[in-house]
């Protein structure tokens, strides 16, 4: 085997928030990416809308940097990964194009469930892993403790003796400082390229084995039309060549590469050619997708097709069948919306789309909430208006018996919430695992007060979770949770424990009813608001429905009453984000998405329909 000496491919991983992005951004200023005076965003590499409104990143993107060395300049292609759970098909995906694998730890958080979850699939890829302890300016850190809990998960997890023995990195990502020994405290990343330059292993091929590049990702450009990321395994290949095209479906196609790029710092550069273990981006290839391979026309060798982790959570996505349908947005046919989810799964490994019975409407199935949340906030910023269902888990038969997706759950709170948190996780079915002092949210030097709460929980029982436990826990509790496989079902979950409000007319919403109204519940509109039949606009206090009249008039009366006093007296509604939104949402009820509205409804808008099938349910028959 021969060696790329003058190159080397790392992706970072970690939890959300542990600081891949912010090291990136110090990576590239210090490799002189940019000029001195360069007016650059600060995470510059989460660089779409969404990202940079939620601070996460999303999407897994590659970026080079050059490190001078002894024996020349050495191109580091460092692919940054999302830390959320929901994009973890980004992770999976990202490490199949590189030599080793950056695990950034927080100092003070330590290892969380998805810091497990990336550091297994690093394992499994057989990848070195090189621990980076971040941000140890926190005045909370703990870092010795740290450095044990990732050592006791890397053994628990498999790790061999080679990808144990590595040294360690400290680094403050925000300063741009790395050191080996904490002693002496960073000055700058030297460190950490150095560590790079030496334990990275190069990019190995046989120079007798014809071109073979393994399809990683997918990109458009408005000018080239499709773009296919590859890492290149074996042999070169040039600008403009023609390539066999090896379907996942097994078939074979000669197709030539139109254009051929190579990143530098963050920009696509055209190149003549590219070589074994670089990352090139090619344009020419209309259909192709993630996991296919490109070859040598002459001897083409597919190689195994990039397989990722299934879907966990699904819910319907289909037209807007309510009454104000088609007031803000462009593209509202069945039509529409099949064909752009239909392109969403191309660059979306992750995403699957199911028929339902219905015709215009999908379901779509993903990894969890926010990857669900976000494409329909895409979509909606498209001009696309939707009716969206309730996430559901997705099942799948095992050995015969039904079985559903569990999740481990990661819960710091302080000590004064445990025995509410312990009966919230207990009805949804939880099992404490694991429960220890924290030191997260304490302050240096304090005995802090709160408890790190370990869980598995089955999935079902953690959708709407995270609104019910923030309220319980004053917004001061952490969670998290990662997908931990399949275990039988477990029967029946209690789910939200109030009904809704609901309008039994259309009009426009009143003060002088929600006044009334807000004696029953908690209300989520306010005077003036559309309102139709079947539109959801409270929560009730007790646990069924509610039809209500949310435009009724007063009736004009002799006595007069100060309307300024009126206004004083109605508590501000509740704005539901669509995030929300679904997680609020039952089995019978549904999300209306439009460009500038986000509006809760019942499924079967008629109350005269949902009184006779709610009588139905209640007679015995029960739904199957
Ligand atoms: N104090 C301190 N803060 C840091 C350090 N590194 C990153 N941060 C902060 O941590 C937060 C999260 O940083 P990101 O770089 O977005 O984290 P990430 O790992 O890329 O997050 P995701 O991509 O969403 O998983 C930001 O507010 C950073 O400013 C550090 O070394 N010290
Ligand atoms: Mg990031």
């Amino acid at each position: 085997m021969a060696l790329r000496s003058d190159l080397r491919n790392i992706a970072i991983i970690a939890h959300v928030d542990h600081g891949k992005t912010t090291l990136v951004d110090a990576m590239l200023w210090q490799s002189g990416a940019f000029r001195a005076n360069q007016d650059v965003d600060e995470r510059v590499m989460d660089s779409n809308d969404i990202e940079r409104e939620r601070g996460i990143t999303i999407l897994a993107k590659n970026t080079a940097v050059v490190v001078p060395s002894d024996d020349g300049d050495v191109t580091v292609n460092v692919v940054d990964t999302p830390g959320h759970a929901d994009f973890g098909g980004e992770v999976e995906r990202a490490l199949a194009m590189v030599d080793a694998a950056l695990l950034l730890v927080d100092s003070s958080e330590g290892p969380l469930p998805q810091t497990r979850f990336v550091l297994r699939k690093a394992l499994e890829s057989n990848l070195p892993v090189l621990v980076v302890v971040n941000k140890i300016d926190r005045p909370d850190a703990r870092i010795d403790e740290i450095v044990n809990d990732t050592y006791d998960l890397l053994i628990e997890l498999g790790a061999d003796d080679t990808q144990v023995d590595l040294p360690i990195l400290y680094t403050n990502a925000l300063s741009g400082t790395a050191t080996l020994d904490l002693d002496e405290p960073g000055t700058d990343l030297r460190p950490l390229f150095d560590t790079i330059l030496e334990h990275v292993p190069a990019p190995t091929y046989d120079p007798d084995h014809p071109f073979q590049a393994m399809v990683t990702n997918l990109d458009a450009s408005p000018y080239l039309g499709r773009l296919a990321m590859c890492r290149i395994q074996h042999g070169t290949i040039n600008r403009g060549q023609t390539v066999a095209w090896c379907r996942a479906d097994g078939t074979i196609e000669s197709v030539k590469l139109s254009e051929l790029y190579l990143t530098e710092a963050l920009d696509r550069v055209p190149a003549e050619s590219a070589g074994p273990g670089d990352l090139m981006a090619v344009a020419g290839i209309a259909d192709v997708t993630i996991g296919e391979t490109l070859a040598d026309v002459n001897d083409p060798r597919p190689l195994p097709v990039l397989t990722v982790d299934e879907p966990s959570l699904g819910m319907t996505l289909g037209v807007n069948t309510s009454p104000l349908a088609g007031r803000d947005g462009t593209k509202l046919t069945a039509r529409q919306i099949e064909s752009r989810l239909k392109s969403e799964l191309i660059g979306n490994v992750s995403l699957r789309v199911l028929p339902t019975e219905r015709p215009d409407t999908w379901e779509v199935q993903g990894r969890g909430e926010l990857q669900l949340a976000i494409l329909v906030e895409n979509l909606r910023r498209e001009g696309f208006e939707l009716t969206v269902g309730k996430p559901q888990v997705v099942t799948k038969e095992i050995d015969g018996s039904l079985h559903e997706p569990f999740e481990r759950l990661s819960i710091d709170v302080p000590q004064d919430y445990v025995g509410v948190v312990t009966q919230l996780l207990g009805l949804r079915k939880g099992r404490m695992e694991r429960m220890l002092a924290s030191s997260t949210g304490g302050t240096a030097g304090s005995s802090s007060g709160w408890v790190r709460m370990d869980y598995r929980v089955p999935a079902r029982g953690l959708i709407g979770l995270r609104t019910e436990f923030l309220t319980e826990t004053r917004g001061t509790g952490i969670l998290h949770h990662v997908f931990d496989g399949y275990e039988p079902w477990q029967g029946e979950l209690r789910t939200r424990p109030n009904g809704s409000l609901v309008a039994d007319r259309s009009g426009a919403a009143t003060q002088f009813a929600l006044l009334n109204l807000q004696e029953r519940g908690q209300l989520f509109i306010s005077p003036g608001v559309e309102v139709y039949e079947g539109m959801i606009v409270g929560e009730n206090s007790r646990s069924e429905d509610m039809d209500v009249n949310p435009a009724k008039e007063k009736k004009l009366s002799n006595v007069r009453s100060a309307t300024g006093d009126e206004l004083v007296r109605l508590a501000p509604p509740r704005a539901m984000s669509l995030d929300q939104a679904l997680e609020f949402i039952r089995e019978d009820e549904a999300v209306e998405v439009t460009p500038g509205a986000v509006r809760l409804r019942k499924v079967e808008l008629a109350a005269t329909v949902r009184g006779r099938t709610a009588k139905r349910a209640k007679g015995g028959g029960a739904p199957v």
